[in-house]
């Protein structure tokens, strides 16, 4: 009989895995390392694992045997096939009550599946989301479990451990059942874009619009990661523009073209499902579709006139403006993606905590930021709160800045730089502090053509038909397609 030893077993020894074995490691637990391809298990135990308390298994069966129980065992390969081929191999050597986590970028709705299938079969399943990449993984990253709750007390010493920690505080706590983990790990990146689409048009209307030298760019970002931008990004932003090789600036020279695979486009699909307006994701997700037509943009920049005058621009007012534009555009985007958690909490029945969520994300992953403890003091002092937008601090920091994102939006327009996040930003600001807004007119187009009847004001819930031209018929439609 093997000696049962190990705390917990982690397959995939990628760059993730790796990283986090030698993270939980480093916080004295005993990890049993397991790949599909055995002959890196030997590697890694040769080389980065050796000296450390770090063990290996050469079979599934034989890392199963090395586990004290509940068994925990986490997954970090590649999302998809591998994770269900994985825990087919698992449930025949596992026992009731133990635990298989899936800690990659899994869509939630196979987390969710996932769950209900292993619980029937007495295995407690977990998706976690885990953020940070490389680094984080190895010294703390940002980790949003979810899944079956009787998983949470076996796994919370080891996940709150090896987490990033912010004020002191882990950052990492139980998202909620099923599939939240992986859904909150999705908005997180579906806000990532937005937080990078963002800054990409401010440092756009820096070179196009101001002419500023990249160092110039590079100290007006240092500037505002001193202030209430401080984030990862704002700093990474700086120190890309001030970055030279032997042939000067690097970044004028990278290929202007980006791609969006994964968890982006499923905020902006998951946003669509859910019918919540998450337009700043939307346009980021589309600006990044927009530069991947390199060829026909050359072709079209010859072709299509922008505008034909010009504006001057005060350049140390307007860049006040533009802080407070990307300041104002980040709450709305975050307002956004809390109104998304928010829906598809309800149509799944999780018990979220977004002051624990804003937490989550304020050390370790990409989009850390100081602004993300404004965001959990919100909650916190209202977790009912239904819009970050009505919170008392982030609407009066709306009032102070919604009028630098006018300005930054115009002139943007009347220079021609194209700013869809930015832009977006606005909109959603002012659609959603409109008391009434223009679908009146809709609803009685919609009644016009299709007789898909609307409600009068002070009436609502009575459905009336308008025969408007006078030669329809009185009949409405019970379909509803338009
Ligand atoms: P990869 O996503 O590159 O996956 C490599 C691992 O998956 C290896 O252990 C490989 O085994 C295994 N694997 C593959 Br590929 N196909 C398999 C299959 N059909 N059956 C069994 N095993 C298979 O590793 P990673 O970059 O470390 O990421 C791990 C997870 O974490 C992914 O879901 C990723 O999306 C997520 N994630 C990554 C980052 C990041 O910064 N890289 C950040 C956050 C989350 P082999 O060695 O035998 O080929």
């Amino acid at each position: 009989m093997t000696e049962q030893v190990a705390d917990i077993a982690l397959i995939g020894l990628a760059v993730m895995g790796q990283n986090l074995i030698l993270n939980m490691n480093d916080h004295g637990f005993v990890v049993c390392a397991y790949n599909r391809t055995t002959e890196k298990v030997k590697s890694f135990l040769e080389n980065e694992a050796k000296g450390t308390k770090i063990i290996g298994a050469f079979s599934l069966k034989e890392m199963v045997n090395k586990l004290k129980l509940p068994r925990r065992i986490m997954l970090l390969v590649k999302a998809g096939p591998a994770v269900d081929a994985f825990i087919e191999q698992l449930v025949p050597l596992l026992s009731t009550g133990d635990i298989i986590i899936d800690g990659g970028n899994s869509e939630y709705k196979d987390t969710q599946i996932r769950t209900e299938k292993l619980e029937k079969q007495g295995i407690l399943f977990v998706g976690s989301g885990v953020s940070g990449g490389e680094d984080g993984a190895r010294y703390g990253p940002s980790l949003m479990p979810g899944g079956n709750p009787k998983a949470w007390p076996h796994i919370k010493p080891i996940f709150q451990a090896i987490c990033a920690k912010a004020n002191g505080e882990p950052c990492c706590d139980w998202v909620g059942e099923t599939g939240a983990g992986h859904f909150v790990k999705m908005v997180h990146n579906g806000i990532e874009y937005g937080d990078m689409q963002l800054i990409c048009e401010a440092y756009d209307i820096m070179r196009t619009g101001l002419k500023l030298q990249q160092d110039e760019m590079s100290t007006t970002f240092d500037k505002w990661n001193k202030e209430e931008l401080n984030s990862f990004l704002i700093e990474i932003t700086r120190d890309i523009l001030k970055y030279k090789d032997e042939k000067g600036y690097l970044l004028e020279r990278i290929r202007d073209t980006a791609g969006q695979k994964g968890t982006g486009k499923w905020t902006a699909i998951s946003a669509l499902d859910y019918g919540v307006p998450v337009t700043l994701i939307g346009e980021s997700v589309f600006a990044r579709c927009l530069s991947a037509l390199q060829a026909e943009r050359i072709e079209a920049s010859s072709i299509l006139k922008g505008p034909t005058s010009g504006i001057e621009l005060d350049k140390t007012k307007f860049l006040d403006h533009l802080k407070l534009a990307l300041y104002a555009s980040k709450i709305i985007s975050y307002a956004q993606g809390f109104m998304l958690l928010r829906e598809a909490a309800k149509v799944h029945n999780w018990n979220l905590n977004y002051g624990g969520i804003a937490l989550m994300w304020r050390g370790g992953c990409i989009i850390r930021s100081v602004f993300l403890q404004d965001i959990k003091v919100a909650f916190d002092k209202n977790p009912k709160l239904n819009n970050l937008l009505l919170d008392d601090f982030f609407s009066k920091a709306m009032n102070k800045c919604q009028n630098s994102l006018r300005v930054v939006v115009s002139s943007a327009v009347m220079l021609g730089v194209p700013v869809p996040a930015l832009s977006a930003a606005l909109a959603f600001y002012d659609g959603y502090r409109t008391a009434k807004l223009p679908a009146n007119l809709l609803q009685a187009q919609r009644d016009y053509f299709g007789a898909h009847t609307y409600e009068l004001l002070g009436q609502e819930g009575k459905f009336v038909h308008t025969n408007w031209t006078g030669h329809g018929g009185n009949v409405s439609a019970s379909t509803y397609d338009a």
